[in-house]
Formats: structure tokens, sequence, C-alpha cells
């Protein structure tokens, strides 16, 4: 076989093929990702497609660049050649990286700190999402504001406590605990992320956050829904036998449905 081009073009060919069937897979938004609802969701997805498109170009460059290689340097035949690198060559790929890299994380620390160093604002609505194996709790401090104390000792789900709201705090009674989140469009929402049990996760596709629920601490997050919709909240933390299961519903509404909804769940407590 000394010297055909055959086993050496078939190859290239393959790697080509590859490398077409993988950029076809994301040009055509196969399994693209649902659109943004918040205007940090929207950054973080431009930062998203920005690394793509980046890293896909190094990608399709470096395959083309081994599918040559593999073409152009095929046995004819000859005695191999030992070569110990070029010197040049490796400062100049190391500085390439580096500079994608640092790029990149400076073109992405904006949406990074809207997300994780910037507080929510003062009139920002706040809610309570308690996570525990396997569901979603959201709690609203109801028409007084203030959320009532909470005690491992008044936990008892079957009994309608799930939370465990200390019944001798007055500022506890009004308080609203339903399975879903209910949310107003274009204001800001805290979420005051607990977990009861082990490390669970809040993760919606169009918030583009996915944030843990640690046990014993108090993890807020902020978001300001841009687009009325029905949105899945899934747990992504491998939390036990029911993982699978865990799952609520975000539900952005209009200012006049969330106040309806607000006041159908205080008649009800
Ligand atoms: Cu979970």
């Amino acid at each position: 076989m000394h010297g055909s081009a055959a086993p050496a073009l078939l190859f290239a060919l393959l790697l080509i093929a590859l490398v077409v069937a993988t950029v076809y897979l994301f040009a055509a938004r196969r399994y693209a990702a649902p659109p943004p609802i918040t205007s940090t969701a929207a950054q973080v997805a431009h930062q998203f497609n920005l690394t793509l498109y980046v890293m896909g170009a190094v990608f399709i460059l470096a395959q083309f660049a081994l599918a040559f290689a593999v073409f152009r340097f095929r046995d004819r035949g000859q005695r191999p050649r030992f070569s110990r690198g070029n010197v040049a060559l490796e400062i100049f790929w190391m500085c390439a990286a580096f500079a994608i890299f640092i790029g990149l994380a400076i073109a992405g620390q904006h949406a990074w700190a809207e997300v994780q160093f910037t507080p929510a604002q003062p009139n920002a609505i706040q809610i309570e999402a308690t996570t525990s194996q396997f569901v979603y709790t959201f709690r609203y401090p109801g028409p007084d504001g203030k959320f009532g104390m909470l005690h491992p000792r008044f936990v008892d789900a079957p009994a309608g406590n799930p939370l465990g709201i200390d019944p001798n705090d007055p500022a506890g009674r009004d308080d609203i605990v339903v399975p879903t989140l209910t949310v107003p469009v274009n204001r800001q929402v805290e979420l005051l992320l607990r977990s009861q049990d082990v490390v669970h996760n809040f993760f919606v596709r169009e918030l583009r956050i996915q944030q843990d629920a640690v046990p014993g601490m108090l993890i807020p997050i902020h978001f300001t829904p841009t687009r009325i919709g029905k949105y899945d909240i899934v747990c992504t933390q491998l939390c036990g036998l029911g993982h699978q299961t865990m799952h609520s519903f975000l539900n952005v509404v209009s200012e006049g449905d969330y106040e309806a909804f607000l006041a159908r769940q205080e008649a009800q407590q």
C-alpha cells in the first residue's frame, strides 16, 4: 500500500464529513435553547453564542488542518523524520489560547456581575423558594409584607405546613404557600432560595439562571421577566431517587392577573 493515496484521502474525507455534520446540527438550531425572557438572560445567550462561534471556528480550522495533514503527510514509503516541535509556534498557540479565554471572560463579566454581585432593587418582589425531596414550595409574605418565622419543629407537610411556619408568629398567619411560582411581568423578583434536606437546584432555561439551593444557606437571586408565559422550573442536582420528578412552573402574568392571584390565595389562607 506504500504510496497509495486512497486510505489517507478516505480518512481525510471522513473527518470533513464529521465536521460538516456537527456544524449542521448547530447551524440548523435543532437543539437550540428557548429564547431568553430577561435582559440578563439575553446577555448570557449572547455570550454563549459568541463563545460558540469563536470555539466553533477554532474547531473547524483544527479539524480541517488535521484532515489536510492526514492526506499530505501520508505514508509514501519515505523514512520518518523526527521533530522536536517549533518553539515560535508553541508560543503563538499559547498566546492565542490565552487571549481567547481571557477575552471571552472579560466579555462575559458584565452578565455575570449583574446576577452574582449586584443586589436586588429595594422594591423587588420578595418570594421565598424552598426545595425539598422532591418538590418546590414558594412562599409570599402576604398583605403584611413580612415572612413569618420558620422552625423545623413545626414542619408538617400532611397538616398543611410543609415549611414549618411558626403558628405563634402573627407575621406568618397571612403567608401564602403554593407549589408554583407566579410573578408579574416587568417587575424585579428577588427569590430567596432555601433547602430543607439536600442540595437541590433552581433552573429555568428562559431565565438562563441555574442556582443551587444549599441546606443552611439563604441564597438570593433576582430577575425581571419581560415576557408573559409559563416556563419549566427543574432541579439539576441529583438529589435522590425522585430527582427526575422534581419540577414546577414559573408563571409570568400581567400585573392585573398577579393581583388577582394574590387576592385568590389570600382568601384561601
Ligand atoms: Cu432536587
